[in-house]
């Protein structure tokens, strides 16, 4: 069965590691979040292609859902005592070396795409990890601070902000005018079933589906396109999810969500069984809908969600 999902960080990975499990025989192919990428000291930093690497590879930090395992940042030490930041990012020993390899890589002429494959030969993640695309596209965040309006990076935003300013507008800029990567469309378009894992809607999947062509193979792919809540009870499980969807309009709700990717894209929705009410409205708006567990305590837990994701898709196909 050849399945394709469409990943952000955390939420992303944990599920591929539970569909890893769920069926471990799956050709797998993961077209990862590019528009959280960030540039620092000099070197290309894909948060999101790296927390999917290093989750499926064994590399992760487990409590904290990004970086890596076992980390030191004598690195980030000695770079502040130069006074040289950011500070607010957390940038570790071990994580840099990947940064490194990737930013000399991409210097010598190689796009992501061929990079991101020459760094899961270490990891070896069991699934073909596919940035969206090899063009540039970052992810900027419209807030007002002390009465101004400004533009900043979606880390910035995040990771610097905590989202506490209000959100006015998230833009992936460079998204117009980017390609997909190589392999992308062409697993799209051979895949059996595709499948939103419970990651951001808006800066993540959303940020994916931005990149002309995306969304329109998806859409004419012809197989079922299932998507998994990442909002639990009317708030997202991690994170803030809430803020970035109030910034498009959407409300923080499991019916919203599946409602603001819209029939013409889902056809299958899993919610949380604390959710159930929402399973009418869903199928009201043409997208068969299903409460079931959606909280990733564990792999198990997860693997158990990518069976039912693909129950739901063998019972719309
Ligand atoms: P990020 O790039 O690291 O923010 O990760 P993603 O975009 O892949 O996923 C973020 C989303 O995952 C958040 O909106 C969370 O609500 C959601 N999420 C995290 N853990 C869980 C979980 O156990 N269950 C569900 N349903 N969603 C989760
Ligand atoms: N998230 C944080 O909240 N604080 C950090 O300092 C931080 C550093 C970091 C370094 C490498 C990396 O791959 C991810 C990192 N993240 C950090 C997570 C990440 O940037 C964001 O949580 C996601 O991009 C949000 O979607
Ligand atoms: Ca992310």
């Amino acid at each position: 069965m050849r399945i394709v999902v469409l990943a952000g960080g955390i939420g992303g990975a944990r599920f591929l590691r539970g569909l890893k499990r769920a069926v471990p025989d799956a050709d797998v192919t993961v077209i990862g979040n590019t528009g959280d990428d960030i540039h620092l000291f000099g070197l290309k930093v894909c948060p999101d292609l790296d927390t999917v690497m290093y989750t499926l590879g064994g590399g992760i930090n487990e409590e904290q859902g990004w970086g890596r395992t076992d980390e030191t940042f004598h690195l980030k030490e000695e770079l502040a005592a130069y006074g040289v930041g950011p500070e607010w990012f957390g940038l570790g020993d071990r994580d840099f070396a990947t940064h490194i390899v990737r930013t000399q890589m991409l210097g010598a002429g190689y796009p992501l795409s061929a990079v991101t494959e020459a760094l899961c030969e270490r990891w070896k993640p069991g699934v073909k990890l596919i940035p969206m695309t090899d063009d540039r596209v970052e992810t900027h965040v419209a807030v007002e601070v002390e009465g101004e309006r400004r533009a900043v990076h979606f880390q910035e935003y995040w990771v610097r902000l905590r989202a506490s300013v209000p959100a006015q507008a998230v833009v992936p800029v460079g998204a117009e005018q980017a390609k997909p990567a190589p392999g992308v469309l062409e697993a799209i378009a051979q895949a059996d079933v595709i499948l939103f894992p419970p990651s951001n809607p808006v800066v993540s999947i959303g940020t994916i589906l931005a990149v002309p062509g995306v969304r329109e193979a998806i859409a004419d792919a012809g197989v079922p396109v299932i998507g998994l809540s990442p909002i639990v009870g009317d708030a997202p499980v991690r994170g803030m999810a809430d803020k970035v969807l109030a910034a498009v309009g959407v409300e923080s709700t499991a019916a919203a969500v599946a409602e603001h990717y819209g029939s013409g894209l889902l056809d299958g929705w899993l919610v949380d069984t604390v959710d159930a009410a929402a399973v009418e409205r869903v199928e009201a708006d043409g997208i068969r809908c299903r409460a079931v567990p959606l909280m990733m305590t564990d792999v198990d837990a997860a693997a158990q969600m990518a069976r039912e994701a693909l129950a739901l898709a063998e019972e719309v196909r």
